[in-house]
This record gives C-alpha cells, structure tokens and sequence, in this order.
C-alpha cells in the first residue's frame, strides 16, 4: 500500500511534529511517501516545480491520500483535490480550533472522510480503521 501523507508546509509548519508522528503510526501499514512532510528541516533545494512535479508523480503512485488539515495550506488543499479527480481514497484528519472550521470544500466533500481528533492516541486509532476498510 502507497500513502500520500498531505500537510501544510508553506501554510505554517506548527504541527510539524504532530505530522511525524501521524507519518510513524502510518508506516506501519504501507510505504509513506512523503516523509519529508513530517521533518524539522525544510530543503530549499529543489525549485517549486520541481516540487509540484515529484509530487504529482508520488500521488499518482499513491492508493491513498491521508491529510491533517487542521492548519490551512494551499498545497494541501490542491493536492487533496488532484487526489479526488485521481480517483484515490482521500481521508482527511484535524482537530477542532477555536473560531476556525475545516473548509467547506474538503467536509464538505461527498469524496472525501474527514474525522475530528483531539490526542495521538485517537489519531492512532482513526489510522488503524482507515486502514481496515481499505
Ligand atoms: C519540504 C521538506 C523537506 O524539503 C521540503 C521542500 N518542500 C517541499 N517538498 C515536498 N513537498 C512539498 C514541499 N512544499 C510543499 N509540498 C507539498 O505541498 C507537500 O506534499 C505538502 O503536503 C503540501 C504543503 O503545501 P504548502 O502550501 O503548505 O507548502
């Protein structure tokens, strides 16, 4: 199983550690392509397209696509919609913030499962379901 691991980059890297955990639970039931998503050091290497393009190359490897979109991200937002037009399984997790709602556009989404967490222990086990069902 190959998983697109989304999270914000660009869009603020305060949950960079939340993502490396998420990234370790889901290694445990295929092979996490985005990796980097969760490190603590962003490479200023490679250009934005080359960027956009490996990735685009990762997603459609990808089976699944799972996103914590809990801070909003423009890339996060366009990949999970490249991933729904990609006909890929798309779960999207976050927690609930005050004064500030998940986009319309991804719960709203009949392609889409989003679920609420508030602890790792409850991402865990949304993790371990997503991947009983797929
Ligand atoms: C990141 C970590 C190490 O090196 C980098 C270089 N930048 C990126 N590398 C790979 N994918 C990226 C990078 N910047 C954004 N993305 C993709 O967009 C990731 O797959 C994220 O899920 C998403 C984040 O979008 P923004 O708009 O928050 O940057």
């Amino acid at each position: 199983m190959k998983i697109y691991f989304s999270g914000s980059i660009r869009g603020g890297r305060q949950d960079a550690k939340l993502y490396n955990q998420l990234i370790e639970e889901i290694k445990k039931y295929g092979d996490v392509l985005t990796e980097h998503v969760g490190s603590s050091e962003i490479s200023e290497e490679p250009s934005d397209q080359e960027i956009h393009d490996q990735d685009m190359a990762w997603l459609n490897e990808a089976d699944i696509l799972i996103g914590e979109v809990t801070t909003p991200s423009h890339g996060v937002g366009y990949e999970i919609g490249r991933a729904v037009e990609l006909n890929k399984k798309v779960f999207c997790l976050y927690r609930q913030q005050k004064n500030k709602s998940v986009s319309a556009m991804i719960n709203g989404s009949p392609s889409i499962e989003c679920y609420e967490y508030s602890t790792i222990k409850e991402a865990q086990s949304l993790i371990k379901q997503i991947f009983s069902r797929v």
